[in-house]
């Protein structure tokens, strides 16, 4: 599976545009926010690479490549990762059809876009990242990384990540670390890289238990590491022992806010591999970022609640939420287990609110979650505030914290599940007299 697979299936279902006219990389995001599906820029004005953008722009179009409905993709996430396949390592491939070493290392050719209006400069949003370290051996995540100059960028190591980890061991041994960033892969692949496994475990073992086959890898020219032989271009890089010094940012994030000016570590370019035909891959910011992150947060809470004991039906981290801040469940309940499923959904970090239904609720229709909230849950006996617990820095109505402090936020959990001791002559719902019996059809002319 590979970046054009997915092309032809959003061609297929109806959710790709592609435009001719020669646009001005300057317009592309602009155009990718006007539009209701992907965009496929077939020609960029001053550059010989086609760019595509806004592919997984929404649920609907994740489910298009993943061949699953959207209901479906967390917990297939959370399969995926009780049943990994590690990737094979294969003797050549397309995205290294063209090798570009020494003088002609130049990100000036790649069509950069400027995404957000007061972004810190153009930035490569779609780089699929795979890190090597001498221990830990192979980590996969996604990162951004801002222009610098034609053969450095910035690097966003802005959370407590595996590959944060990776360069803080190689800055005090002063020594860089290699990693190969490949632009224009595959969504399943993408969810893969996104999920967080503890350190030490290879992400891209996700990707090929998603499709149950082996992911493929390249070794790359330049430098100690892999890249997935199907993706567009290979950006070969180090990390500098240079320590947190460069300026990087502001960008605009998946909060929909725009992030802070902050000093990162400096990245170094040592070749540039594509296929002859290479199409540039644009992440549209925040949706197709909160996209990313929706299957990856729901195979979390997946996992939470199976090792809780509790049987969930069906699990919606919602959009609203920028796909990691709020989670909505329906679950089978057995007495007090709406309480139960709620307290195990709040203690992973990501969550800042959690909902608990009842399995006849359809978590995926805002109207029915709301209906059950009035329906079900008395506010002083339903609701769970704590406060104090671990919160992400990203939200921007936390108190402030003085780094390296880290900020402290209040959880708020709804159990908004039917009470154990209700009437139950109260919860019945109006149907219809002789409904299976009548169509309107037959009354039609
Ligand atoms: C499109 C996209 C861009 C991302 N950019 C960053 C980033 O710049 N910095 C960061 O710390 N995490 C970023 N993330 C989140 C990480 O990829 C994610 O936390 C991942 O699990 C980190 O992997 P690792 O801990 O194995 O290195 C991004 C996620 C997505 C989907
Ligand atoms: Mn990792």
């Amino acid at each position: 599976m590979d970046l054009r697979a997915f092309l032809t299936d959003l061609e297929k279902a109806g959710e790709l545009i592609r435009i001719r006219r020669p646009v001005d990389p300057r317009h592309i995001s602009a155009l990718t926010a006007q539009s209701k599906k992907g965009v496929y820029f077939e020609k960029i004005r001053g550059y010989d690479m086609p760019v595509v953008a806004g592919l997984v722009g929404t649920m609907d179009r994740l489910a298009v490549g993943m061949h699953a409905p959207k209901g479906a993709i967390g917990r297939r996430v959370s399969e995926a990762v009780q049943k990994p396949i590690p990737p094979e390592v294969v003797k050549e491939g397309p995205c290294q059809d063209v090798v570009l070493t020494g003088t002609e290392v130049d990100l000036t050719r790649l069509p950069l876009p400027l995404q957000g209006e007061i972004d810190g400069g153009p930035y490569i949003s779609a780089g699929m990242t795979i890190a090597k370290d001498p221990e830990y051996g192979r980590n996969a995540g996604f990162y951004r990384f801002m222009y610098n100059d034609p053969t450095h960028l910035g690097i966003g190591l802005t959370g407590p990540s595996d590959l944060r980890l990776f360069y803080q061991r190689a800055l005090s041994a002063k020594r860089p670390v290699p990693m190969a960033v490949a632009i224009g892969t595959h969504p399943s692949d993408m969810v893969a890289v996104t999920y967080k496994a503890p350190v030490g475990y290879d992400e891209l073992a996700i990707a090929g238990g998603l499709w149950g086959e082996p992911l493929e890898l390249v070794r790359c020219k330049t430098i100690d590491a892999e890249a997935p032989a199907n993706a567009e271009i290979v950006l070969e890089c180090e990390i500098l022992p240079t320590g947190f010094t460069v300026d990087e940012g502001r960008f605009g994030e998946f909060t929909r806010f725009v992030g802070e000016l902050v000093q990162m570590p400096l990245v170094e370019v040592k070749a540039i591999t594509h296929r002859r035909d290479a199409i540039f891959q644009v992440i549209h910011m925040p949706w197709e970022n909160i996209v990313l992150d929706v299957p990856v947060y729901e195979a979390i809470a997946w996992n939470i609640l199976t090792t809780a004991g509790i049987e969930a039906t069906a699990i919606n981290v919602t959009t609203g939420g920028c796909g990691q801040f709020h989670v909505v469940a329906a679950i089978k309940k057995r007495g007090g287990e709406g309480k139960n499923a709620v307290l195990a959904l709040l203690s992973a970090a990501s969550f800042k609110y959690a909902v608990v239904v009842d399995e006849d609720i359809d978590i995926f229709d805002p109207d029915q979650v709301e209906w059950a909230i009035f329906s079900r849950v008395q506010a002083d006996r339903d609701v769970i505030i704590v406060p104090g617990a671990r919160a992400k820095p990203l939200d921007p109505s936390l108190p402030p914290a003085k780094p390296p402090a880290l900020p402290l936020g209040a959880k708020l959990g709804i159990d908004a599940t039917i009470p154990e001791y209700a009437y139950k002559e109260r919860y019945t719902t109006i149907t219809y007299p002789f409904i299976n019996d009548v169509k309107l059809e037959d009354y039609l002319d």
